[in-house]
């Protein structure tokens, strides 16, 4: 059968990457868009229903009643595929917060050549927490404590990963009693290898469980250890200017590109752009300067910090390299194309690994190593900057939107009541009157079998009309930005009555861009804070929330989706699903599927859920933030109660005839 090639508009909602894509085709050579249109997934292995786990596979379930050579079954089979990828997610997260607690070790003791505390407040707070004591003390005596502490909670035997204090108590207890407080980061997710060997545990329901003991030790230990030691050493983010797009490439610069996750190499490389020297090296190449710009969610880490641009999301990473302008691909660890080595021979583009963990075949390898940050920066920078002369071609296309990303927990609060009353008082009252209807994060990746961009910016924009808040992180929100919806004033037409009263009034876009993915801890601690703050119940699952990863492809996203589901949330997952099992099999015996979705809800008070329907996620998510507001109590949400004051309601109101502005404002019809 001739496999279907979909038009570049069917590929990407994005103009700046169909224009690249037609780029690609006059060139002849592949991308990750053409590749999925040629290569089909095998339709067992993404249903979940092929296990390779002994050699005496692989087995492939295709019937009812099927086993493997083990006998296995195929609710086994899935759990199994299941949590494995849960674990391989919490293990890449985790790593990531590992790496990020060695480095706060080694600033502490003076050994990190380029790096300081630049967060005393942050560092201050978070050892609070764990009552390190704080007072008389230099920030390195602090900083010394909080690194082994956090190092501790990896290798750690017994007792709870300390950060899980800080969810709220209720949920705490909740995990007690159904046994899933992580004891240690890493010894949950060596359990699931070990749980999932041949022969080992073989109760579907079982499995899962400790899929959310793991997951939970990514997000209330590994990824919150990241975010906390990220915001410490190089800053909590807080708004600031930035932009998005293929367009932030410059003609006349040496671009210098960042891709992967981790913030302590690209910050550094922040710091070596604007070095004195390297920028006259540069100029003596015969360029006006360096530009540099970020993929992914090393991009989130800078952009939100520094204002750094962000050259795209996941799908972006090859057109980057096909615009021919850049000079260097730096990469570290998670979400690197291998594709990326073979595009960029058909151009000048120098790839860089760095991670002592990455190496791609055919890729300059620069080890990275945090005593030495700094020249190691420099030297990545000189490599690019000597590649600049050797540029050919190049096509940049020219779009690009400004956005304000930087929205932390800290911020939010500070921003809701300012130095002497930070709160989440406003915030939690605006979802009480229903202004707010209720609060979603729209987050995760690209995936290249759906239309990049488009099912996170069509979910965002019909949860904005219903008046429903939206934070978002990693791939997701530079989609998001790319659009233009993480700007103040910029889409406040495009969102519900309450919501842009509330953005007006507290100066905030409606759309919030946390972070990076790790940064999704922020979101637990946000939704943690709401509960404190009191009138919406005593545990998150109380909360009109809900979380969506419309695009999610990545392992990490599973794991996100589980500790979300966790601590109280409706997960919704779009594209395909990983369990979804047999086509024509009865709702009833999909073990798995229910388990995650019912039992988890009865366990839980959270729930998760693949649905690959974009107007059946946004009908989901409204129901369920309804059905939440009823259980609290709350009014009704009602459009017609909002939007009749503030600028933008005048500015409306000007322009009807004077004779029927009396009745616009004072009858029932707000619009
Ligand atoms: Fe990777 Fe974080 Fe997914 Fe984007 S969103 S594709 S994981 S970069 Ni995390
Ligand atoms: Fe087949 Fe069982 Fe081996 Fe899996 S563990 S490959 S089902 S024999």
């Amino acid at each position: 059968m001739a496999k279907k090639m979909r038009s570049q508009e069917e590929r990407t909602a994005d103009p700046a990457a169909q224009e690249m894509l037609i780029r690609a085709d006059e060139l002849g050579v592949s991308t990750a868009f053409s590749r999925a249109d040629e290569l089909s997934p095998c339709n067992i292995g993404s249903a979940g229903m092929c296990c390779k786990i002994c050699g005496m596979g692989p087995c492939r379930i295709t019937k009812e009643g099927q086993t493997g050579v083990c006998g296995a079954t195929i609710d086994t089979i899935q759990a199994r595929n299941l949590i494995r990828a849960i674990s391989a997610g919490a293990a890449a997260h985790s790593d990531h917060g590992r790496d990020m607690a060695m480095t706060l070790k080694a600033v502490a003791n003076g050994e990190a050549e380029g790096y300081i505390i630049r967060d005393v407040a942050k560092l201050r707070t978070t050892a609070a927490y764990y009552d390190i004591p704080i007072e008389g003390r230099s920030p390195s005596e602090i900083a010394n404590d909080l690194a082994d502490l956090y190092l501790a909670q990896f290798g750690q035997q017994k007792g709870v990963v300390a950060p899980v204090i800080r969810a709220p108590e209720k949920r705490q207890k909740l995990w007690k009693e159904t046994g899933v407080l992580p004891r240690g980061i890493d010894r949950e997710i060596v359990e699931c290898l070990h749980r999932t060997h041949i022969g080992d545990d073989q109760d579907p329901e079982h499995i899962l469980q400790h899929a959310v003991r793991t997951a939970v030790g990514d997000g209330w230990g590994g990824s919150l250890i990241a975010t906390d030691i990220s915001d410490i050493l190089f800053g909590t983010p807080a708004p600031i200017l930035g932009q998005a797009n293929l367009g932030v490439l410059k003609e006349n610069m040496v671009n210098v590109v960042v891709h992967g996750h981790e913030p302590t190499l690209s910050q550094m490389i922040v710091a070596a752009s604007q070095d004195p020297e390297i920028i006259q090296y540069a100029k003596e190449a015969g360029a006006e300067g360096i530009n540099l710009s970020g993929i992914c969610c090393t991009a989130n880490e800078i952009l939100m910090r520094q204002g750094i641009p962000a050259a795209g999301n996941f799908l972006h990473q090859e057109l980057a390299i096909l615009t021919g302008a850049v000079e260097a691909m730096i990469v570290d660890v998670q979400c690197i194309m291998q594709a990326l080595v073979e595009l960029a021979s058909n151009f000048h583009t120098q790839v860089i690994t760095t991670s002592p963990k990455v190496k791609i075949k055919g890729a300059k390898h620069i080890e990275f190593d945090e005593h030495r940050a700094l020249s190691i920066a420099k030297e990545i920078l000189k490599t690019a900057i000597d590649n600049y002369p050797n540029r050919g071609s190049t096509q940049i296309p020219k779009d690009k939107e400004d956005l304000i990303p930087g929205f932390s927990h800290e911020y939010i609060n500070y921003m809701l009541g300012g130095s002497y009353r930070a709160s989440f008082r406003p915030l939690n009252d605006a979802i009480i009157s229903g202004r707010i209807r209720g609060v979603a994060a729209v987050v995760g990746c690209n995936n290249a079998r759906s239309k990049q961009d488009y099912l996170h910016t069509y979910v965002t924009e019909e949860l904005l009309k219903q008046d429903i808040l939206v934070v978002e992180t990693g791939c997701g929100a530079i989609a998001s930005a790319k659009l233009g919806l993480l700007l103040g004033e910029a889409g406040l037409d495009k969102v519900g009555p309450g919501l842009r009263e509330i953005c007006e009034t507290v100066g905030i876009p409606p759309v919030m861009h946390m972070g990076s993915c790790v940064d999704n801890s922020r979101i637990l601690t946000v939704l943690s804070q709401m509960v404190e703050e009191g009138g919406l119940g005593d545990d998150i699952d109380k909360i009109p929330a809900v979380g969506l990863a419309p695009e999610w492809m990545s392992e990490k996203a599973l794991s996100i989706g589980t500790y979300c589901m966790a601590s109280g949330a409706y997960v919704i997952f779009g594209g395909s699903s990983p369990i979804g099992g047999m086509p024509d099999r009865v709702d009833d015996s999909d073990i798995v599927s229910k388990y995650i979705s019912e039992s988890w809800e009865k366990l839980y008070g959270g729930k998760m859920e693949f649905i690959a329907d974009p107007d059946e996620m946004v009908r989901k998510t409204i129901e369920h933030i309804d059905k939440k507001r009823a259980e609290l109590g709350l009014s009704e949400y009602d459009a017609k109660r909002w939007g009749k004051s503030g600028d933008t309601r005048m500015l409306e109101l000007e322009k009807l005839p004077i004779s029927t502005r009396k009745e616009a404002i004072y009858g029932v019809a707000a619009d």
